[in-house]
């Protein structure tokens, strides 16, 4: 063929791209394709414009096609496109640094690069091990996630994980993992506006954990603020304070994974202000960037950077990183993101939008077979009754007819989540809850 395509080989064909996450068979018998996107929509191959409610993948915080970060990208790709960070440097990468310290809290004062969230969480974990055998605890090697928990799709990122799904295929994963039980409980919690009230003590099982394996033995605690992946968990009123404290207890490094809840989500900087509890460690991705160049970060408080900052200065302190680590075209775009942040004043803007978010979104309280909707910041999930012998079913058949009508969401088992761009107006939430509210009337 002309254009040096095998004979017999299409160029025309959806086949080739294995997609992730995708129902692939069943993707490429009828696909759904985004053409461009711009603000609050995207627009799609039939010309249609689709309302982002989920700010993508949880990650176009601040809307699509910023003027700002384009043109940030395009001056960066002018000068250098590229620049190791092995050895080297280049000014963004420590004026990015700089900037992301002034807004994370408490003494998390410095900052790693990667590409994704799986990588953020690899690296945290590895961080961890390396901190207690440095400090001569060698011995602190086991990790705990939580069920539920989605922490990407790194070996280290899966093994704390726990969604079974994502665990099932892939062996024995990490050897020393544990996992804390999931906070969701619909007979305690169901319709709860914002943090529940009950389920604090579920916190406590850290405790057994602990006492299970010996705190000697443990060397970090991972989980989401608010689980995203797993349908919107908000954490119990209490929860995190209990497992803040536990981990101070017993020499346990707590880590909070923030690639959903970072960037404004629940209306501040990140969920650790939120709660106003810090972590030791804190991932973040997605809205780092708006979305428009891969990367990744990990924030890790002063005791912990300084305790690699030891032995000959002219050795290598940690022997991690990323070909792409602190790239200039991701720094760029996180520079440009973080000014749009603040012009707009996105977070403060989100957590005035809270209130009413919640009151749109639990105004389908009464609609067929919903039987939770949970919410914080702009965040927010509705719950199905499963059908009987088909989980997730009913959850996707809501979601096509809400892109039949104009709205993205995601779904995630039988739960529809929400979380759209900061930018979104109380009108466009309006549209949300009303177009999925359709769907959930048609859908049976
Ligand atoms: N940690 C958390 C808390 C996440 O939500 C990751 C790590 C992994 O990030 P990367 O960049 O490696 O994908 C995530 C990613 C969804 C959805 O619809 C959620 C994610 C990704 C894609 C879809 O719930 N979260």
């Amino acid at each position: 063929m002309p254009d040096g395509t095998p004979a017999g080989r299409s160029t025309n064909t959806l086949g080739p791209f294995w997609m992730p996450f995708t129902a692939n068979r069943q993707f490429k018998a009828a696909p759904r394709m985004m053409v461009s996107a711009k603000d609050m929509h995207y627009v799609d191959d039939r010309g249609r414009s689709i309302l982002d409610g989920t700010s993508g993948m949880w990650c176009v915080n601040a809307g699509h096609g910023r003027a700002r970060i384009i043109e940030a990208l395009k001056a960066q790709i002018d000068t250098m496109d590229y620049a190791p960070s092995f050895q080297w440097g280049h000014a963004s990468a420590f004026d990015l640094s700089s900037r992301l310290v002034n807004l994370f809290p408490g003494d998390l004062d410095y900052v790693f690069y990667a590409n994704s969230g799986s990588e953020a969480v690899d690296t945290a974990l590895k961080i961890a091990l390396a901190y207690h055998q440095i400090r001569g605890e060698a011995q602190r090697t086991r990790l705990i996630g939580r069920e539920r928990g989605y922490h990407g799709v790194g070996i280290g990122g899966t093994s704390v994980g726990g969604i079974s799904n994502n665990r099932k295929h892939f062996g024995t994963l990490l050897p020393a993992v544990d996992h804390l039980p999931h906070t969701h409980n619909l007979a305690e919690m169901a319709f709860t506006r914002g943090q529940p009230e009950w389920g604090a003590h579920l916190a406590d099982d850290l405790e057994r954990i602990v006492a299970l394996h010996d705190a000697s033995t443990i060397a970090a605690v991972i989980i989401e603020p608010v689980a995203g992946s797993t349908g919107v968990l908000v954490p119990p009123k209490g929860y995190l304070e209990k497992i803040r404290a536990i981990c101070d207890r017993h020499g346990i490094l707590l880590i909070f994974d923030e690639v959903i809840t970072g960037f404004g989500r629940l209306g501040d900087p990140f969920a650790a202000d939120y709660f106003g509890i810090v972590p030791d460690m804190m991932t973040m991705a997605k809205g780092l960037t708006n979305a428009a160049v891969p990367m990744s970060a990990i924030a890790a408080r002063a005791p912990i950077y300084e305790t690699f900052m030891q032995g000959p200065p002219h050795m290598v302190e940690l022997f991690h990183g990323y070909t792409y680590s602190a790239h200039p075209l991701a720094c760029a775009a996180a520079l440009a993101t973080l000014d749009v942040f603040a012009e707009d004043d996105l977070f403060a803007r989100a957590k005035a939008l809270a209130p009413k978010w919640e009151a749109a979104l639990h105004g389908l309280k009464d609609f067929p077979n919903v039987i939770d909707i949970r919410n914080l910041g702009l965040m927010g999930a509705v719950e199905m009754t499963p059908r009987d012998g088909a989980p997730s079913t009913r959850a996707f058949d809501i979601y096509l007819k809400c892109y039949e009508k104009g709205l993205l969401v995601r779904q995630t088992g039988d739960i529809i989540a929400l979380s759209p761009p900061l930018i979104v107006s109380e009108e466009q939430i309006d549209d949300m809850t009303s177009i999925l509210g359709d769907a959930i009337r048609e859908t049976g």
